[in-house]
């Protein structure tokens, strides 16, 4: 009796799903609302027919209850209509996880990710952490659909974590919490292998590694790791040493929030979830009615300061001393700018000041890339890019959102990750 044993299965995957929920988490106090709102709603603002569709913020639009519900239909429609080909195993995953979030059919998605991750393998314990970022989203969206033929993918992916020696990255390292314990709560009740186990240990780890990244005032990595990683805090069935406290890491991303450091739509997409107290994994279960009414904000978050009349002096360095690459070079450039520019507008400014600076940009779901910098582009197969400092530390948000400083120097450093 075949069929049998099969509804058998099926029934203890659906009460294994259900059985091992535990979440620590805290809110955003009432009268910090209109601040939650009024960035939901930028968000949704960024969402124009001409904008390449970002699966991320449909999502997040999801999870928190879509405020436009039109900017929600003209996404549903347009990752619906993209083409699998284009998309790499990252966007292809947030694309079928959007889908889901809007109660769409993501069939023949789901298995040209499934083939793909089928053919998956890390190619050595040197890669680095990075690597595993998409691959963590692709476990996290097919374990959503279809955790039995998932678990030799994810086993696969929890061993190569185990054998890996690269240093730890906090974004990262959420993704792989989010999928490995949605795998983890669905492991066959009675499966011969230990499959708890193995999950179980590659969780603890990573949440320790977490853990040990998170600062005084409460931001864990950095500021835009935070909302990921309070994601996996949240559902890990494995609790680090160190206690996380959830209300002090809110009450600093709420005053951060004041500051208006979240105005790349993308990196309120990446944090809304953690201000609603929703996670990844709680996108199976998001419910399409009608159209419930929202009530539209009226509350306007803060747009950066306006550039002012005054001018300001950056230093700019170009630097290129990696080996193997031809042109080895080190120049600076002083440029003047408004006050108040994004660091795109100095490299503009350098570029038509001496030909030397010419650079070209990428778009992403991030915004543009500066991709190459005098002749020299970013390789993905050599794992080059073009590193953006201030003095000696590196940014924490791309070229087309930095606002420079007076008389800061900033250096463009070709290196590897
Ligand atoms: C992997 C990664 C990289 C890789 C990307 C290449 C690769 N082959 O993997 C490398 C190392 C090159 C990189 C570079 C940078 N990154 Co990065 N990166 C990530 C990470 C960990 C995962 C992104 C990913 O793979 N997404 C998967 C798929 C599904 O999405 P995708 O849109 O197709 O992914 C592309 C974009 O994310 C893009 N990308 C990656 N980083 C950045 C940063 C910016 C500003 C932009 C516009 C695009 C971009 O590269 C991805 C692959 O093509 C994210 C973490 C996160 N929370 O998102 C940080 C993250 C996006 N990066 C960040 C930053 C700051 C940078 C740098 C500006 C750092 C610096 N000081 O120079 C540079 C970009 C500089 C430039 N030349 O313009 C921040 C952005 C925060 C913000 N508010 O803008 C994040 C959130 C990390 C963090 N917590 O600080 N990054
Ligand atoms: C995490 O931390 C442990 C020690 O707690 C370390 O052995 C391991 O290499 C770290 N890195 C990763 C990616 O887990
Ligand atoms: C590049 O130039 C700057 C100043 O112009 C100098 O301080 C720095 O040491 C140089 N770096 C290298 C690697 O040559
Ligand atoms: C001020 O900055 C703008 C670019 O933002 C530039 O075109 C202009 O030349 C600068 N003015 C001075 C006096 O340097
Ligand atoms: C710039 O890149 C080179 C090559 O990877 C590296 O050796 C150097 O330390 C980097 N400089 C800074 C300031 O990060």
């Amino acid at each position: 009796m075949p069929w049998l044993v099969l509804g058998l299965l099926h029934l203890l995957w659906a009460m294994a799903g259900t059985s091992t929920q535990t979440r620590s988490s805290c809110s955003v106090p009432s009268e910090q609302w209109p601040w939650v709102d009024g960035l939901q709603a930028l968000m949704e603002k960024s969402v124009t027919t001409s904008a390449f569709p970002n699966p991320s913020i449909l999502i997040a639009m999801n999870l928190a209850s879509a405020i436009d519900p039109e900017a929600q239909k003209l996404l549903t429609y347009k990752l619906l209509a993209s083409d699998t080909a284009d998309l790499t195993i990252g966007p292809l995953s947030l694309t079928i996880m959007a889908l889901t979030s809007s109660c769409r059919d993501s069939g023949s998605k789901v298995s040209v990710l499934q083939k793909r991750m089928e053919n998956w393998a890390p190619s050595s314990p040197n890669d680095e952490a990075l690597a595993f970022y998409g691959p963590g989203l692709a476990i996290l969206a097919l374990c959503q659909k279809n955790p039995e033929t998932t678990l030799p993918i994810a086993v696969r992916l929890a061993k190569a974590l185990l054998a890996n020696s690269s240093p730890f990255n906090v974004d990262t390292g959420a993704v792989v919490t989010l999928a490995l314990t949605c795998m983890y709560n669905k492991i066959p009740v009675g499966s011969q292998e230990n499959y708890r186990a193995l999950f179980g240990q590659v969780l603890k780890v990573v949440v320790e590694n977490i853990s040990m990244n998170i600062k005084d005032n409460g931001i864990i990595g950095n500021l835009y790791s935070t909302g990921l990683a309070m994601q996996a805090l949240s559902v890990t069935p494995e609790q680090p040493t160190k206690k996380w406290d959830c209300e002090k890491t809110m009450d600093t991303i709420l005053k951060e929030i004041k500051q208006g450091k979240f105005q790349n739509p993308m990196s309120i997409a990446q944090i809304l979830p953690s201000l609603n107290g929703k996670t990844y994994l709680d996108i199976p279960q998001v419910t399409c009615g009608p159209d419930h009414e929202v009530q539209p904000t009226r509350f306007n978050y803060p747009t950066p300061v306006p550039t002012s009349a005054t001018n300001i002096t950056v230093t700019y360095t170009i630097n290129n001393q990696l080996r193997g690459v031809e042109l080895l070079f080190n120049v600076t450039i002083e440029v003047s700018v408004r006050g108040g520019s994004v660091l795109l507008v100095v490299l503009e400014e350098a570029q038509r000041k001496n030909p030397m600076f010419k650079f070209e940009t990428i778009m992403t779901s991030w915004g543009p890339v500066v991709s190459s910098i005098n002749n020299i582009a970013e390789d993905v197969n050599h794992k080059t890019y073009w590193q953006f400092l201030s003095n000696k530390t590196p940014l924490d948000e791309g070229v087309a959102y930095y606002i420079p400083f007076n008389h800061e120097h900033i250096t463009a450093n070709f290196t590897k990750y």
